[in-house]
């Protein structure tokens, strides 16, 4: 169990606001961060200014743009347009960058996937993209996905042109590679559906110990965490499957984190299931020292991989397509808040069981201006707060009485809730 840092605590100050990275950062975390879309970065302001938020999110990472299409489409053409989209948004606002991604079946142009390779040709083609691509970012990235998805979701390793031409051996290759060029960034192996502990977490296990039985350096593993609503483990077993890598002496992080509603428009009680899966993963990163923080893929229902990619499905970040902050926000914030002063967190299964089932009762975000979720009463008079909404802390002007049958309680200086 982690606990928020004296340090941290004493340099808190006076008034500070209940937003994510700021309570990440109480309870120990490195950073609550986000995906950034370079186009709608670049286009949608009210978009733009949560990103440029670093008290929500203090760590950024591009969605597109440093990938291999991008920064190398034609070989040895190099273009860091987009990449540098989101590491100068990092730059201004003093966010930690995650970069992403060196090696990778997918978003990886044809030239290179479609090419006939020796291993000395392909090494070679490795060596020159990531040369060139760690140098430019060099001393900017927090960490880098050096290798990305190359386990299959059977459990088999990936199909791609790097397997058939190198078998495994391209991991401790891509690895060594990374650390040629950027000795002091973390390196980190990135995959998704590793949270079910499962066939291709097992491989993942085996990945990681190739890569460090050959000497080459790995410091992370990133749980990329694309969930399903009602199918997301418990905070408990996520935090085993975290604990299976961490005992291998690396970090974990979740690094593309959405949990997706499989039919919409989604149901309140869906909503509230949402929550509670978005506090069991956030909450598992707090149980496991080495879980450096949490990062949303993307943070607004607005821009979204998934309806393109599961039609029908979606809905699935913290903010809806309004920019207004749904369930799943205030139940990240809520177990935040609770870790950043040791304060019992809400669990899920008493989240869960005690919703209530009239539509109206059910949990209602804060919106984004006033972090403000209340409801008038019977007598159209004094706002109340909804569950798990705000309902107090330093500089909180927000209402202070809870709708029956919640109570106001104090979590920590600059954070009461309605529970
Ligand atoms: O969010 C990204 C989307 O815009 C791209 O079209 C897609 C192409 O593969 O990649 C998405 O991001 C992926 C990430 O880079 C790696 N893990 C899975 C993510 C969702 O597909």
């Amino acid at each position: 169990m982690r606990t928020p840092s004296l340090l941290t605590a004493l340099l808190a100050p006076a008034v500070v606001s209940a937003q994510l990275n700021d309570l990440a950062v109480r309870a120990g975390l490195l950073y609550f961060g986000t995906a950034v879309g370079e186009s709608a970065s670049g286009s949608d302001s009210a978009y733009a200014a949560i990103v440029n938020n670093k008290s929500e999110f203090g760590q950024v990472v591009p969605e597109n743009g440093q990938k291999w299409d991008a920064t190398e489409p034609s070989q040895g053409r190099f273009t860091f347009t987009s990449g540098d989209i989101t590491a100068n948004i990092a730059k201004r606002n003093g966010q930690y960058l995650r970069c992403h991604t060196l090696v990778w079946h997918s978003q990886l142009p044809s030239w290179v996937s479609s090419g006939s390779w020796t291993r000395a040709s392909l090494t070679s083609v490795m060596e020159v993209h990531i040369e060139n691509v760690m140098k430019h970012y060099i001393g900017q990235c927090y960490a880098w996905d050096v290798l990305n998805e190359a386990v299959a979701d059977s459990g088999a390793w990936r199909d791609s042109v790097f397997l058939q031409v190198f078998g495994t051996d391209y991991f401790p290759l891509s690895f060594n590679l990374a650390k040629k060029y950027d000795p002091d960034t973390k390196l980190y192996y990135n995959d998704y559906n590793l949270e079910y502990n499962g066939a291709k977490t097992n491989k993942a296990i085996e990945l990681v110990q190739i890569i460090q039985n050959a000497g080459a350096p790995i410091d992370g593993v990133g749980f990329q965490a694309h969930l399903i609503v009602g199918s997301t483990p418990s905070r408990a077993n996520l935090a085993t499957t975290l604990r299976r890598f961490t005992s291998m002496g690396v970090d974990v992080a979740y690094t593309e984190l959405d949990i997706r509603h499989g039919s919409l428009p989604a149901a309140s009680s869906a909503l509230v299931t949402q929550g509670n899966d978005y506090a069991n993963v956030v909450g598992s990163c707090l149980d496991v020292d080495r879980c450096v923080g949490v990062t949303v893929w993307g943070y607004t229902d607005k821009y979204s991989w998934i309806p393109s990619t599961f039609p029908g499905t979606g809905d699935a970040l913290i903010y809806d397509s309004n920019f207004q902050k749904k369930a799943a926000w205030t139940s990240v914030s809520s177990v935040l808040a609770a870790a950043a002063t040791g304060a019992p967190s809400p669990s899920a299964t008493t989240l869960s069981t005690s919703v209530r089932t009239t539509s109206t009762s059910i949990v209602q975000p804060p919106s984004t201006t006033t972090t403000s979720t209340a409801q008038p009463t019977a007598t159209g008079t004094v706002p109340e707060q909804v569950r798990w909404g705000q309902c107090g802390g330093q500089g909180w002007s927000g209402p202070t009485k809870c709708q029956s049958p919640y109570t106001c309680t104090y979590s920590n200086p600059w954070y009461s809730q309605c529970l």
